[in-house]
């Protein structure tokens, strides 16, 4: 199965993986080649849609720049000279350095790293944890991992809008699912549930579709959402709008909860989010009387000094209004028969003694109980040595030169370290800084059990259509460098095996899954009528007794964001607007699919949202090319003029460079967002380390000459 027996004609039946994934496809296949990628109609999940990227996959994995070997780096780091290796002599440096700093600073010294939900997390963890490395460095500070676990200490799982039970009203905040397609579901159900006439609310600064589409917008200031929650919640509270019934019976720290959201009245909230105090009132009573209603939430509001109190308040607007596990409205899935990826993960394995060397401690101690890392520790301890040496640094799917905040922070870090691998599709910028670069496998190139770490109740078959040169998959080579650390009693000799052993609960071999194509968990609902929620208290813990435990605010509140016109009233002078970073674009994932023609045909340039008027005031044209600032950096984006956008503030993309340029920066730091961002610990939400993307300082003023 590795490798030998790819399909040569026909159709083979799969699931994308360009973005979080999850579509079904049909492969077509001519003569050993993928010749289209088309929607299969027999997917739950999809229903035979397809984005562009999916469709570009052929594009992606034929492209003429792809990495089809292993590399070595020749000459001076950074200089673009490579020679080519066989795999076996990858492994055989990948090991002999692994052990090699084991041995003269411990296996804290090695840090594993990966991107974002790339399917492989399951196999990273279990390679770190038996290595004895606490040290992963993901977005999990910032993404998704603080909504599961702020989901998991308040009410035991990440609920789910339950698209599939009816919702007649949806809030969408900070999200924007019909063009990211995030985590659990593609946008497609969002766009079922309001075809049938669901209520829309979008809490969003700026004017997306779905606001267009909305029956309330509400223009939020960046980075203020927690207040506005908690006005809502005042709201409700006040006008008697909550399930009496749940709150009674399955709410734990009701009397203070009340107590805290008196400190929020819409009059003070309006001040603070900019809404008009009527349409607080407005969307918190249609919420609240309009039922099933669910909260889509994306990861706009993770990125922020507030991110675990925005979680925490929005789950506890569903709670209240008694929406919790319930038909059409935020539900815990059922996962389906199969091994879960935190048990494959194999956390256990990793001694007590190794997890306490986590870098950054329990600073943040949410992130750290779920053996999150904050990025800023990484680039710390690689260059001060600080509280211990970081020796190498081992990428899997990430390119934090250009996704990471403080670019310039990450750059020499990654330039520093004494021996840096990545695993990638081509020579991105931090690939361009590495001493070794694996050339890795797409989703047409392997197989697997996909998405066992989403809790949408699926898993899903992803089936090898073809092999591009020695690429191979993350699993593949992780399973190799297994066996070859002496992890074998923990490992299986391939592939094969391991997808054997993640399926053995469901008594199906990987055959006869790929022949059904997916797995669901059977759905049941009120779950917590049986066994209460899985929290200390078997409630909704709306008083938090871990983040109490931990010497935290057990109730949530809103904190002023550490770079504003409130809090650094001596910065708006030179910085005079609010900076948001990152809004996702249809035709790009992150970094990646610069070099795709598809899709650069579709978005060929960054661009960055700027009101007429506020354009008008910094003499800036639609078209033209913008330096945008901040306290930390500069960089360089097209102006797109909207009306969609408060005067007050700016909205730039995030992730580029450009593949096309020349040399080994491939213009890395032209337009590249995240070297105004800011990493500093104390901007960071305190008890996840989440870091602040959404709310920043900036100015902006035409670029004298010239492009980028
Ligand atoms: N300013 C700002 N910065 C942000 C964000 C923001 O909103 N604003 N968003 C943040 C968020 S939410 C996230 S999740 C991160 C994402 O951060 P990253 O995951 O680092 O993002 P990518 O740019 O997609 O980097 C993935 C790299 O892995 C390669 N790759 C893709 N698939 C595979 C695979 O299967 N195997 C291997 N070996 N390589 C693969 C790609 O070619 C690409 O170079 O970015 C964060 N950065
Ligand atoms: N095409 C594509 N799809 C992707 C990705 C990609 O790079 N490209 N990345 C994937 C990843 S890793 C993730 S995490 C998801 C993220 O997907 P989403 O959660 O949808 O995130 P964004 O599109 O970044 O932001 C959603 C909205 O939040 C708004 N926003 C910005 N600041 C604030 C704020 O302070 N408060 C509120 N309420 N709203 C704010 C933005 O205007 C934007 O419209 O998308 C995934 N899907
Ligand atoms: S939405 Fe994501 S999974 Fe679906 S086709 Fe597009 S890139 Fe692939
Ligand atoms: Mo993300």
């Amino acid at each position: 199965m590795e490798g030998a027996e790819t399909r040569t004609e026909g159709i083979v039946r799969s699931h994308c993986r360009i973005c979080h994934g999850g579509c079904g496809v049909l492969v077509h296949m001519k003569d050993g080649r993928v010749i289209r990628i088309e929607g299969d109609p027999q997917s739950p999940i999809s229903r035979g849609t397809l984005c562009p990227k999916g469709m570009a996959s052929v594009q992606l994995a034929y492209h003429p720049d792809r990495l089809l070997h292993p590399l070595k780096r020749k000459g001076a780091k950074g200089e673009g000279k490579w020679e080519k290796i066989s795999w076996d002599e990858a492994y055989e440096i990948l090991t002999r350095k692994m052990k090699g700093f084991m041995d003269n600073y411990g296996a804290e010294s090695i840090v594993l790293g990966y991107g974002t939900g790339r399917d492989n997390e399951a196999f990273i963890y279990r390679f770190a944890n038996l290595l004895g490395t606490p040290n992963v460095l993901t977005a999990g500070h910032m993404c998704y991992g603080p909504r599961v676990s702020t989901s998991i200490i308040t009410c035991g799982n990440l609920p789910v809008c339950d698209y599939e039970g009816n919702p007649r009203c949806v809030m969408v905040w900070g999200n924007n699912a019909i063009l990211s397609n995030p985590d659990e579901y593609k946008g497609l159900y969002l766009s079922d549930a309001l075809a049938k006439g669901a209520k829309l609310i979008v809490v969003d600064p700026r004017f997306t579709k779905l606001a267009d589409r909305s029956d309330l917008w509400l223009q939020i200031r960046p980075g203020t959402d927690v207040a506005l929650a908690l006005g809502m919640a005042h709201v409700i509270v006040e006008e008697g709008l909550y399930d009496k019934e749940f709150v009674r019976r399955w709410v734990h720290g009701w009397k203070e909860f009340t107590e805290r959201v008196e400190s929020y009245p819409p009059g003070k909230v309006s001040e603070i989010t900019w809404i008009p105090e009527e349409k607080i009132r407005g969307a918190a009573r249609l919420f609240a009387t309009t039922k099933p209603a669910c909260i889509q939430w994306g990861v706009a509001i993770e990125q922020s000094i507030n991110c675990v109190d925005n979680n925490r308040s929005l789950i506890a607007l569903a709670a209240i209004t008694g929406n919790l596990d319930v038909p059409g409205g935020m539900v815990f899935y059922v996962p389906p028969p199969t091994m879960s990826a935190s048990q494959f993960g194999a956390h256990k394995m990793l001694s007590p003694e190794q997890r306490k060397k986590r870098l950054g401690g329990d600073r943040f101690k949410l992130a750290d109980a779920f053996a999150i890392l904050n990025p800023r520790f990484v680039w710390d301890a690689i260059l001060t040595e600080q509280p211990y040496p970081v020796k190498m640094v081992f990428l899997i799917s990430s390119n934090p030169v250009t996704t990471r905040a403080q670019a310039s922070m990450v750059y020499e870090a990654l330039r520093r370290v004494e021996f840096l691998a990545v695993s990638d599709f081509f020579l991105t910028p931090t690939a361009e800084l590495a001493d070794l670069v694996l050339p890795a496998a797409t989703w047409l190139e392997m197989n697997y059990v996909a998405e066992f770490w989403k809790r949408h109740g699926y898993v899903l078959a992803r089936q090898k259509a073809i092999q591009v040169g020695e690429c191979k998959s993350d699993h593949e080579v992780l399973i190799e460098l297994g066996n070859r650390m002496g992890q074998s009693e923990h490992w299986w000799p391939t592939l094969h095996d391991a997808l054997n052993v993640i399926l053995a609960p469901s008594g199906l071999t990987f055959e006869e899954f790929a022949e059904i194509g997916y797995l669901r968990g059977k759905m049941e609902y009120r779950k917590y009528l049986k066994k209460g929620f899985s929290t200390p208290t078997r409630k909704v813990e709306l008083y938090s007794t871990r983040m109490k435990e931990w010497g935290y605010d057990p109730l949530p509140r809103f904190r002023e964001p550490p770079e504003s016109p409130v809090s650094r009233p001596d910065l708006v002078k030179d910085y005079p607007y609010i900076l948001i970073t990152g809004m996702r674009p249809t035709a790009f994932f992150h970094s990646e699919h610069r070099q795709i023609p598809w899709l650069r045909e579709l978005l060929p340039e960054p661009l960055v949202e700027i009101h007429p008027e506020t354009a008008r005031r910094e003499g800036i044209e639609e078209g033209d090319w913008v330096t945008i600032e901040s306290p930390r950096g500069n960089c360089y984006q097209r102006a797109k003029l909207t009306l969609g956008i408060d005067p007050r503030v700016v909205g730039a993309q995030h992730a580029w460079w450009f593949p096309e340029k020349e040399g080994p920066e491939h213009g890395w730091k032209a337009s590249n967002i995240n070297l105004l961002t800011d990493n500093d610990p104390d901007t960071c939400d305190p008890a996840m380390g989440a870091t602040n993307l959404r709310a920043l300082l900036c100015r902006i003023s035409k670029k004298s000459e010239g492009t980028p």
